[in-house]
Protein backbone atom coordinates (compact mmCIF):
# COMPACT_ATOMS: atom_id res chain seq x y z
CA UNK A 1 0.00 0.00 0.00
CA UNK A 2 1.41 2.93 -1.12
CA UNK A 3 -0.12 4.89 2.19
CA UNK A 4 2.26 3.19 4.34
CA UNK A 5 5.17 3.95 2.06
CA UNK A 6 4.55 7.76 2.40
CA UNK A 7 4.48 7.40 6.19
CA UNK A 8 7.90 5.82 6.35
CA UNK A 9 9.25 8.91 4.65
CA UNK A 10 7.90 10.83 7.82
CA UNK A 11 6.86 14.01 5.56
CA UNK A 12 5.91 17.33 7.31
CA UNK A 13 1.74 17.19 7.72
CA UNK A 14 -0.20 19.03 4.41
CA UNK A 15 -1.11 22.83 5.79
CA UNK A 16 -3.45 25.62 4.59
CA UNK A 17 -2.30 25.58 0.64
CA UNK A 18 -2.01 29.32 0.76
CA UNK A 19 0.59 29.04 3.97
CA UNK A 20 2.39 26.05 2.03
CA UNK A 21 2.65 28.13 -0.85
CA UNK A 22 3.89 30.55 1.06
CA UNK A 23 6.90 28.64 2.83
CA UNK A 24 7.88 27.44 -1.49
CA UNK A 25 7.94 30.62 -2.53
CA UNK A 26 9.76 31.90 0.83
CA UNK A 27 12.22 29.26 0.65
CA UNK A 28 12.59 27.50 -2.41
CA UNK A 29 11.48 29.55 -5.84
CA UNK A 30 11.15 33.06 -4.41
CA UNK A 31 8.58 34.98 -4.75
CA UNK A 32 7.24 36.26 -8.09
CA UNK A 33 7.86 39.93 -9.46
CA UNK A 34 5.61 42.78 -8.52
CA UNK A 35 6.08 44.93 -11.11
CA UNK A 36 4.32 47.53 -13.53
CA UNK A 37 4.20 46.32 -16.70
CA UNK A 38 3.06 46.85 -19.67
CA UNK A 39 2.15 44.13 -22.56
CA UNK A 40 1.86 44.69 -26.25
CA UNK A 41 1.27 41.62 -28.66
CA UNK A 42 2.28 41.66 -32.15
CA UNK A 43 -0.20 40.68 -35.63
CA UNK A 44 0.35 37.07 -35.69
CA UNK A 45 2.29 35.47 -38.61
CA UNK A 46 0.66 32.91 -40.02
CA UNK A 47 4.06 29.84 -40.91
CA UNK A 48 1.77 26.50 -42.10
CA UNK A 49 -1.78 26.26 -42.99
CA UNK A 50 -1.04 22.45 -43.43
CA UNK A 51 -2.53 20.81 -39.89
CA UNK A 52 -5.20 18.88 -39.21
CA UNK A 53 -6.07 18.91 -42.26
CA UNK A 54 -5.93 22.46 -42.67
CA UNK A 55 -8.31 22.95 -39.47
CA UNK A 56 -5.43 24.07 -37.40
CA UNK A 57 -2.49 26.51 -38.32
CA UNK A 58 0.62 27.83 -36.66
CA UNK A 59 1.74 31.44 -36.57
CA UNK A 60 3.92 33.42 -34.15
CA UNK A 61 3.43 36.59 -32.78
CA UNK A 62 5.81 38.52 -30.76
CA UNK A 63 5.03 39.91 -27.11
CA UNK A 64 6.53 42.55 -26.07
CA UNK A 65 6.59 43.68 -22.53
CA UNK A 66 8.10 46.85 -20.92
CA UNK A 67 8.68 47.23 -17.47
CA UNK A 68 11.44 49.67 -15.37
CA UNK A 69 12.49 51.55 -18.66
CA UNK A 70 13.01 48.59 -20.45
CA UNK A 71 11.57 46.59 -23.37
CA UNK A 72 11.81 42.38 -24.16
CA UNK A 73 10.10 40.81 -26.92
CA UNK A 74 9.96 37.15 -27.35
CA UNK A 75 8.17 34.82 -30.14
CA UNK A 76 5.11 33.03 -29.02
CA UNK A 77 4.26 30.37 -31.25
CA UNK A 78 0.28 29.54 -31.93
CA UNK A 79 -1.13 26.37 -32.98
CA UNK A 80 -4.90 27.37 -32.76
CA UNK A 81 -7.89 25.67 -34.72
CA UNK A 82 -9.32 28.44 -36.88
CA UNK A 83 -12.87 27.52 -36.62
CA UNK A 84 -13.37 29.74 -33.27
CA UNK A 85 -14.88 27.31 -31.52
CA UNK A 86 -14.22 27.37 -27.63
CA UNK A 87 -11.73 24.72 -27.22
CA UNK A 88 -9.03 23.80 -23.73
CA UNK A 89 -5.40 25.87 -24.12
CA UNK A 90 -2.36 24.81 -23.51
CA UNK A 91 0.82 26.89 -22.69
CA UNK A 92 3.77 25.51 -23.01
CA UNK A 93 7.56 26.21 -22.13
CA UNK A 94 9.76 24.56 -23.80
CA UNK A 95 13.22 23.90 -24.32
CA UNK A 96 13.39 24.58 -28.03
CA UNK A 97 11.63 27.41 -30.56
CA UNK A 98 8.38 25.24 -32.10
CA UNK A 99 9.38 23.41 -35.09
CA UNK A 100 12.90 22.52 -33.48
CA UNK A 101 11.34 20.79 -30.55
CA UNK A 102 11.65 17.01 -30.35
CA UNK A 103 9.20 17.81 -27.33
CA UNK A 104 6.19 18.71 -29.08
CA UNK A 105 5.53 16.50 -32.39
CA UNK A 106 2.94 19.39 -33.77
CA UNK A 107 1.42 17.35 -36.51
CA UNK A 108 0.03 15.08 -33.67
CA UNK A 109 -1.14 17.65 -31.35
CA UNK A 110 -3.02 19.71 -33.92
CA UNK A 111 -5.15 16.69 -34.14
CA UNK A 112 -6.24 16.94 -30.68
CA UNK A 113 -9.59 19.16 -29.51
CA UNK A 114 -6.67 21.52 -27.52
CA UNK A 115 -5.30 25.15 -28.73
CA UNK A 116 -1.37 25.89 -28.23
CA UNK A 117 0.64 28.74 -26.87
CA UNK A 118 4.38 28.05 -27.13
CA UNK A 119 7.57 29.84 -26.12
CA UNK A 120 11.09 28.70 -25.79
CA UNK A 121 12.31 29.68 -21.87
CA UNK A 122 15.69 31.03 -23.56
CA UNK A 123 14.09 33.52 -25.62
CA UNK A 124 12.29 34.77 -21.90
CA UNK A 125 15.67 34.55 -20.03
CA UNK A 126 18.82 32.69 -20.72
CA UNK A 127 19.52 29.29 -18.22
CA UNK A 128 22.14 30.86 -16.22
CA UNK A 129 22.85 33.39 -13.47
CA UNK A 130 22.36 36.15 -15.30
CA UNK A 131 19.60 37.93 -14.18
CA UNK A 132 20.09 40.75 -16.62
CA UNK A 133 19.10 39.60 -19.91
CA UNK A 134 15.55 39.14 -21.56
CA UNK A 135 13.19 39.49 -18.94
CA UNK A 136 14.90 39.57 -15.92
CA UNK A 137 16.60 42.34 -16.80
CA UNK A 138 12.82 44.03 -16.89
CA UNK A 139 11.82 42.04 -13.53
CA UNK A 140 14.75 41.87 -11.08
CA UNK A 141 16.65 44.88 -12.18
CA UNK A 142 18.35 44.90 -8.94
CA UNK A 143 19.01 40.86 -9.46
CA UNK A 144 18.32 38.60 -6.54
CA UNK A 145 18.70 41.52 -4.18
CA UNK A 146 16.86 39.28 -1.63
CA UNK A 147 17.23 36.02 0.04
CA UNK A 148 13.42 35.11 -1.26
CA UNK A 149 13.39 37.10 -4.88
CA UNK A 150 13.01 34.34 -6.98
CA UNK A 151 15.60 32.81 -9.67
CA UNK A 152 14.73 31.78 -13.47
CA UNK A 153 12.07 29.32 -12.55
CA UNK A 154 10.23 32.69 -11.27
CA UNK A 155 10.65 34.13 -14.63
CA UNK A 156 9.32 31.49 -16.84
CA UNK A 157 6.37 31.08 -14.72
CA UNK A 158 5.89 34.88 -15.26
CA UNK A 159 5.96 34.43 -18.85
CA UNK A 160 3.84 31.86 -19.01
CA UNK A 161 1.20 33.60 -16.94
CA UNK A 162 1.50 36.26 -19.30
CA UNK A 163 1.07 34.10 -22.48
CA UNK A 164 -2.20 33.07 -20.55
CA UNK A 165 -3.06 36.26 -20.48
CA UNK A 166 -2.92 36.92 -23.92
CA UNK A 167 -4.56 33.60 -24.43
CA UNK A 168 -7.33 34.46 -22.37
CA UNK A 169 -7.95 37.39 -25.37
CA UNK A 170 -8.55 34.88 -28.18
CA UNK A 171 -12.06 33.96 -29.02
CA UNK A 172 -11.23 30.21 -29.26
CA UNK A 173 -10.09 30.09 -25.52
CA UNK A 174 -12.18 27.98 -23.21
CA UNK A 175 -11.04 29.71 -19.95
CA UNK A 176 -12.55 27.06 -17.73
CA UNK A 177 -9.85 24.33 -19.21
CA UNK A 178 -6.31 26.10 -19.13
CA UNK A 179 -3.43 24.00 -18.69
CA UNK A 180 0.15 24.35 -18.75
CA UNK A 181 2.64 21.24 -19.16
CA UNK A 182 6.62 21.48 -18.80
CA UNK A 183 9.26 18.56 -19.21
CA UNK A 184 11.99 18.56 -16.24
CA UNK A 185 13.13 21.98 -15.02
CA UNK A 186 10.24 23.34 -17.35
CA UNK A 187 7.73 20.87 -15.60
CA UNK A 188 9.36 22.25 -11.83
CA UNK A 189 8.30 25.71 -14.01
CA UNK A 190 5.00 24.13 -15.23
CA UNK A 191 4.12 22.84 -11.59
CA UNK A 192 4.99 26.33 -9.60
CA UNK A 193 3.43 28.49 -12.52
CA UNK A 194 0.31 26.56 -11.44
CA UNK A 195 0.90 27.37 -7.90
CA UNK A 196 0.51 30.74 -8.09
CA UNK A 197 -1.65 31.40 -10.28
CA UNK A 198 -5.11 29.48 -10.22
CA UNK A 199 -6.61 30.70 -13.76
CA UNK A 200 -4.81 27.29 -14.59
CA UNK A 201 -6.87 24.28 -14.18
CA UNK A 202 -4.27 21.41 -14.85
CA UNK A 203 -0.54 21.30 -14.52
CA UNK A 204 1.10 18.40 -16.80
CA UNK A 205 4.95 18.15 -15.14
CA UNK A 206 6.90 15.32 -16.98
CA UNK A 207 9.85 13.94 -15.46
CA UNK A 208 10.40 17.01 -12.79
CA UNK A 209 12.34 15.03 -10.39
CA UNK A 210 14.26 17.21 -7.57
CA UNK A 211 12.97 20.14 -6.11
CA UNK A 212 9.49 18.95 -8.89
CA UNK A 213 7.25 16.50 -8.29
CA UNK A 214 9.59 14.20 -6.60
CA UNK A 215 9.73 14.01 -2.65
CA UNK A 216 12.98 14.83 -1.05
CA UNK A 217 12.34 12.81 2.05
CA UNK A 218 13.47 9.23 1.29
CA UNK A 219 14.91 9.86 -1.91
CA UNK A 220 14.73 6.61 -3.47
CA UNK A 221 15.96 7.26 -7.35
CA UNK A 222 18.81 5.49 -8.78
CA UNK A 223 19.48 2.40 -8.53
CA UNK A 224 21.16 2.43 -12.59
CA UNK A 225 24.67 4.70 -12.26
CA UNK A 226 26.72 3.86 -10.29
CA UNK A 227 28.03 6.50 -9.42
CA UNK A 228 24.97 7.89 -7.63
CA UNK A 229 23.68 3.98 -6.48
CA UNK A 230 20.78 4.24 -4.51
CA UNK A 231 19.46 7.88 -4.70
CA UNK A 232 18.50 10.31 -7.24
CA UNK A 233 19.14 14.27 -7.19
CA UNK A 234 19.53 16.27 -3.90
CA UNK A 235 18.93 19.60 -3.16
CA UNK A 236 22.54 19.56 -2.96
CA UNK A 237 23.34 18.37 -6.38
CA UNK A 238 20.57 20.71 -7.90
CA UNK A 239 21.69 23.87 -5.91
CA UNK A 240 25.40 23.45 -6.44
CA UNK A 241 24.61 23.14 -10.51
CA UNK A 242 21.58 25.37 -11.09
CA UNK A 243 21.55 28.10 -7.87
CA UNK A 244 19.90 30.01 -10.15
CA UNK A 245 16.74 28.90 -11.05
CA UNK A 246 15.50 29.01 -7.15
CA UNK A 247 15.87 31.89 -4.67
CA UNK A 248 19.21 32.46 -2.64
CA UNK A 249 17.07 30.93 0.92
CA UNK A 250 17.17 27.84 -0.84
CA UNK A 251 20.51 27.14 -0.21
CA UNK A 252 20.61 25.98 3.51
CA UNK A 253 18.51 23.16 2.48
CA UNK A 254 21.15 21.57 0.63
CA UNK A 255 22.83 20.40 3.70
CA UNK A 256 20.56 18.40 5.24
CA UNK A 257 18.97 18.19 1.79
CA UNK A 258 15.32 18.33 2.82
CA UNK A 259 13.06 21.02 3.53
CA UNK A 260 12.96 21.60 7.51
CA UNK A 261 9.19 22.36 7.18
CA UNK A 262 8.58 21.21 3.36
CA UNK A 263 8.66 18.73 0.87
CA UNK A 264 7.92 18.55 -2.58
CA UNK A 265 3.98 17.03 -1.60
CA UNK A 266 3.73 20.39 -0.86
CA UNK A 267 4.15 22.07 -4.47
CA UNK A 268 1.80 19.20 -5.72
CA UNK A 269 -0.71 19.65 -2.83
CA UNK A 270 -1.26 23.73 -3.34
CA UNK A 271 -2.78 22.80 -7.05
CA UNK A 272 -5.79 21.19 -5.14
CA UNK A 273 -9.17 20.97 -5.96
CA UNK A 274 -7.77 21.68 -9.57
CA UNK A 275 -6.45 18.76 -11.81
CA UNK A 276 -2.37 17.72 -11.91
CA UNK A 277 -0.98 15.08 -14.27
CA UNK A 278 2.27 13.86 -12.58
CA UNK A 279 4.30 12.04 -15.40
CA UNK A 280 7.38 10.07 -14.92
CA UNK A 281 9.57 8.05 -16.96
CA UNK A 282 11.18 4.91 -15.80
CA UNK A 283 14.65 4.52 -16.26
CA UNK A 284 15.16 7.88 -15.21
CA UNK A 285 16.26 7.27 -11.64
CA UNK A 286 18.00 11.33 -11.10
CA UNK A 287 13.94 12.06 -11.25
CA UNK A 288 13.06 9.40 -8.86
CA UNK A 289 10.01 8.05 -10.16
CA UNK A 290 8.65 6.08 -7.05
CA UNK A 291 9.41 9.77 -4.80
CA UNK A 292 7.65 11.32 -7.61
CA UNK A 293 4.25 8.78 -7.65
CA UNK A 294 4.47 8.67 -3.86
CA UNK A 295 4.83 12.33 -3.63
CA UNK A 296 1.28 12.45 -5.49
CA UNK A 297 -0.01 10.24 -3.01
CA UNK A 298 1.10 11.98 -0.29
CA UNK A 299 -0.75 15.30 -1.69
CA UNK A 300 -3.49 13.56 -2.65
CA UNK A 301 -5.25 14.19 1.32
CA UNK A 302 -5.59 17.87 0.15
CA UNK A 303 -7.85 16.74 -2.18
CA UNK A 304 -9.72 13.94 -0.31
CA UNK A 305 -9.95 16.15 2.38
CA UNK A 306 -12.37 18.04 0.57
CA UNK A 307 -13.99 14.76 -0.38
CA UNK A 308 -12.78 14.77 -3.83
CA UNK A 309 -10.79 11.92 -5.41
CA UNK A 310 -7.03 12.88 -6.03
CA UNK A 311 -4.85 9.92 -6.79
CA UNK A 312 -6.51 6.37 -7.20
CA UNK A 313 -3.71 4.04 -7.48
CA UNK A 314 -2.28 1.97 -4.59
CA UNK A 315 0.42 0.07 -6.16
CA UNK A 316 3.91 1.67 -7.75
CA UNK A 317 2.56 2.15 -10.92
CA UNK A 318 4.59 -0.25 -14.01
CA UNK A 319 5.97 1.84 -17.09
CA UNK A 320 3.25 2.35 -19.81
CA UNK A 321 0.81 2.35 -16.85
CA UNK A 322 -1.49 5.19 -16.37
CA UNK A 323 -4.00 6.21 -14.03
CA UNK A 324 -5.76 9.77 -14.96
CA UNK A 325 -9.15 9.28 -13.34
CA UNK A 326 -8.55 11.21 -9.98
CA UNK A 327 -7.78 14.92 -9.46
CA UNK A 328 -4.28 14.00 -9.48
CA UNK A 329 -3.63 11.68 -12.59
CA UNK A 330 0.15 10.01 -12.98
CA UNK A 331 1.90 7.87 -15.40
CA UNK A 332 5.20 6.43 -16.17
CA UNK A 333 6.35 5.96 -19.37
CA UNK A 334 8.87 3.12 -20.24
CA UNK A 335 11.79 5.53 -21.18
CA UNK A 336 15.03 7.44 -20.64
CA UNK A 337 14.53 10.81 -19.32
CA UNK A 338 11.86 12.63 -22.39
CA UNK A 339 9.14 14.35 -23.10
CA UNK A 340 7.47 12.31 -25.93
CA UNK A 341 4.16 12.32 -27.80
CA UNK A 342 3.16 9.57 -24.97
CA UNK A 343 2.78 11.86 -22.35
CA UNK A 344 1.42 14.62 -24.02
CA UNK A 345 -1.18 12.08 -25.02
CA UNK A 346 -2.03 10.95 -20.99
CA UNK A 347 -2.41 15.05 -21.26
CA UNK A 348 -4.89 15.42 -23.54
CA UNK A 349 -6.61 12.12 -22.42
CA UNK A 350 -6.59 13.74 -18.65
CA UNK A 351 -8.34 16.94 -19.95
CA UNK A 352 -10.37 15.09 -22.14
CA UNK A 353 -11.93 13.24 -18.85
CA UNK A 354 -11.77 15.96 -16.95
CA UNK A 355 -13.47 18.63 -18.92
CA UNK A 356 -16.54 19.46 -17.69
CA UNK A 357 -15.83 18.84 -14.55
CA UNK A 358 -15.92 22.18 -12.42
CA UNK A 359 -13.25 23.34 -9.82
C1 LIG B 1 19.13 18.12 -14.87
C2 LIG B 1 18.67 18.54 -13.52
C3 LIG B 1 17.28 18.07 -13.31
C4 LIG B 1 16.39 18.41 -14.49
C5 LIG B 1 17.11 18.33 -15.81
C6 LIG B 1 16.48 19.06 -16.99
O1 LIG B 1 20.46 18.33 -15.12
O2 LIG B 1 19.55 17.97 -12.62
O3 LIG B 1 16.76 18.58 -12.11
O4 LIG B 1 15.79 19.63 -14.30
O5 LIG B 1 18.38 18.85 -15.75
O6 LIG B 1 15.84 20.08 -16.86
O7 LIG B 1 16.72 18.58 -18.09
Amino acid sequence: MLKNEVKLRELPPLKDRLEMAEILQKEVYGYLPSVQYEMKVSEPVILERRFAKGKVHHSRVQMEISANGKIHSFAVDRLLHVDGAKRPLIIYPNFHPMGASQYFPIEELAEYDADYLVFCYKDVSSDDGDMQNGLGALLLPEGQSTPHTCGKIGIWAWAAQRVLDYGLTLPGTDAANIGVAGHSRLGKTALFCAMTDERFKYAYSNASGCAGAALARGNSGNDVDPKTKGRGETYYDIYTRFPFWFCPAFEKYTVANVGTDFDQHYLLATIAPRFLLVGSCSMDGWADPISEQLACVAASEKWEADGITGACFNEIIAPDKAYLEGRIGYFKLDSQHFMSRHGWRRFIEFIELHKTETI
